[in-house]
């Protein structure tokens, strides 16, 4: 019998600035799967480095989505969560996580809420003890080192051991979650990886990141790992397609808001194996 794939996407539509559903729609669909979405909120721009932006919050919209998607019988394979629009709806996103999965469905939980220290702009304490719910009931979750600390009640930091990483991730497994991939996890100078339920993979630090790589990383790691990869493998196709994403977009003359991740997907699809 044919495999086709169906996933579910929950996060919001940053009308410009490549992050959210503008890069999980295009990578997950280039990797075969067929990719239904579900909207957290309209943004004119993403919340990093633009001011100004307006944000429509699409919650009260979710229970009749959710309904509707019940009378039909319409179920999914996966669920991968990211950027969400408030508290209320991530108890909508818990319950849609349950009545919409098929037997065996993947729930895959990037918290995106946090970076480098502090929460983005609309975010505040009661937001991030509601996601660490949502985490606790993940197959899988993609936290980077700061959202790992916020949800563990863990101090932020910088320089670090592998007994902190270790830390992180079992205070995420105490939260519930079953698998943890803990992002840009840096033991030394130039060199950044991904620490994948305990073993790492290491590859190159670019001095020079860019916002959305978060949203690239879990995208090409939900299309990866529901096109049967293991988790370390789908953690590591992730990050090296990540670093090229970050490589190409290095000398883009006014392109600081996002990565340059389009002319990249046929690398991806070549590391996933999938051609
Ligand atoms: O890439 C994470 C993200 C997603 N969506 C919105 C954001 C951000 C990061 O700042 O602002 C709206």
């Amino acid at each position: 019998m044919k495999e086709y794939k169906r996933l579910l996407t929950v996060q919001d539509i940053s009308c410009v600035g490549q992050c959210s559903l503008t890069v999980a729609l295009p990578i997950i669909s280039a990797m075969g799967i067929e990719t239904a979405v579900l909207p957290s909120a309209v943004l004119s721009t993403h919340t990093a480095g633009f001011t100004g932006f307006t944000f429509r919050d699409l919650t009260d919209d979710f229970p009749a989505i959710e309904a509707h998607w019940k009378k039909e019988g319409i179920k999914f394979d996966a669920v991968y969560t990211g950027y969400l629009g408030s508290i209320k709806q991530i108890e909508y996103v818990k319950s849609i996580m349950n009545s919409a999965a098929k037997p065996g469905c993947v729930k895959i939980v990037d918290p995106a809420m946090a970076d480098n220290g502090k929460l983005y702009p609309l975010f505040d304490d009661a937001y991030a003890k509601a996601m660490a719910g949502l985490c606790g009931e993940a197959d899988i979750v993609l936290p980077n080192i700061t959202e790992a600390a916020i949800l563990t009640g863990n101090e932020y930091r910088e320089v670090y051991d592998r007994a902190y990483i270790d830390r992180l991730t079992e205070g995420l497994r105490a939260l519930g979650a079953k698998s943890v991939v803990l992002t840009g996890v840096s033991f030394k100078e130039g060199r950044t990886g991904v620490m994948a339920d305990g073993e790492y993979y290491e590859h190159k630090k670019i001095a020079q990141g860019c916002h959305g790589t978060g949203d690239i990383y879990a995208s090409a790691f939900a299309g990866a790992y529901v096109n049967g990869r293991s988790l370390f493998d789908a953690a590591r196709i992730a990050a090296d397609y990540t670093v090229r994403c970050i490589e190409y977009s290095q000398d883009i003359p006014g392109h600081a808001y996002g990565a340059a991740f389009e002319p990249v997907i046929p690398e991806l699809i070549d590391l996933a194996g999938l051609r």
